[in-house]
């Protein structure tokens, strides 16, 4: 059970989805903290297939789990992609929390997402918010997958006692991210299209939406950080909510993004395009009591990701 503060040198430290951008994060992190860190590829194990699963734990037996595998995507693909996003987002979760049960993980972090709080939660969104109202439709089946993996955490914890934790993060962006045109964030997204309109001499970008929905993001590398203070000093079975405490409307971030890229053009917005959820801040009372706090500002933060998408996609 709990031990505070946790050791984590010297331990076997399992990150799921260090392919993906969190979990690459959390490598890059983890370095450091002299850990021996365990990956698998997925043409090796499929976190879907439970079997394949199984035999991995029982071999690795890894001390420590981050749980960053999941199938994830902006607006566009959790809308279009709703099969897919419920089925593997809820069975990646099952597999690998109960094989870290079985194979005796000494402790697990879960990651979930502000999108499991209610549509209309009051604002900033505190921890308790959850289930107390319906669910932003466009990303329900993403939501709701998410929501399995914290109860399943709960219960594990509550039944065997095992130091498992929930860790929510708001909207991220960073090194490693996904830049498809459809089915990106919305930070990524820009990036790309803001570029691509520079270096054509485009005089017109759109922007999804009608541009008011706020959002609160986060640099992944932050994340990270954050993950690492969480996973040595907090055991607990409430959720913690890992954000920057401020965010901005759709449109003020287009124009900090067409800034930090270097387009000057115009900014015009597509009506028929989901706004999603109007806003989404989380209350980080929490997590600044646990003594943690982002340190990256947002437009150093676009900086680096526009950075990271010049050199890792031109
Ligand atoms: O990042 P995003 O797709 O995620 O969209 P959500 C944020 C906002 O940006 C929405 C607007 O209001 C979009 O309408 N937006 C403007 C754009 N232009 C674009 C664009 O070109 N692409 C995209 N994608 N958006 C996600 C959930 O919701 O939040 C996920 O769908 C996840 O499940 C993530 O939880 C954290 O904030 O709306």
């Amino acid at each position: 059970m709990a031990r505070n503060p946790f050791e984590l040198k010297g331990k076997t430290v399992f990150v799921a989805g260090h392919t993906g951008m969190v979990g690459g994060a959390l490598t890059r992190r983890l370095q450091p903290e002299d850990v021996e860190l365990l990956t698998v590829k997925r043409s090796e194990v499929d976190l879907r297939d439970q079997s394949a699963v199984n035999r991995w734990f029982a071999e690795k037996r890894p001390q420590v789990v981050y749980l960053a595998a999941a199938k994830v995507g902006g607006i566009g693909a959790n809308n279009r992609l709703r099969g897919e996003f419920i089925y593997d987002n809820l069975i990646i979760a099952t597999n690998i929390i109960h094989a870290a049960h079985v194979n005796g993980a000494e402790k697990l972090m879960f990651l979930g997402s502000s999108c499991i709080y209610p549509k209309l939660a009051p604002q900033p969104i505190r921890e308790d918010a959850l289930l107390t109202g319906e669910l932003e439709p466009t990303n329900e089946p993403y939501a709701i997958a998410k929501i399995a993996g914290i109860k399943m955490v709960e219960a594990y914890r509550s039944q065997y006692g095992s130091d498992f934790i929930n860790v929510m993060p708001t909207n991220l962006y960073g090194a490693g991210d996904n830049y498809h045109p459809e089915y990106s964030h919305v930070v990524a997204a820009l990036i790309r299209r803001f570029h691509e309109a520079k270096v054509a001499g485009a005089s017109e970008v759109v922007v999804w939406g009608t541009g008011t929905p706020r959002r609160e993001f986060l640099y992944v590398d932050d994340l990270a950080d954050a993950c690492i203070h969480l996973m040595k000093n907090y055991s607990s079975h409430e959720l913690v909510n890992i954000g920057t405490g401020e965010d901005i409307t759709i449109a003020d971030f287009a124009r900090v993004v067409a800034a930090v890229v270097g387009y000057t053009g115009k900014i015009s917005f597509d009506r028929s395009k989901p706004d999603g959820t109007p806003r989404k801040l989380m209350d980080v009372d929490r997590l600044a009591k646990l003594g943690w706090r982002a340190c990256t500002k947002l437009e150093g933060g676009i900086l680096l990701a526009y950075q990271a998408f010049l050199r890792e996609h031109v």
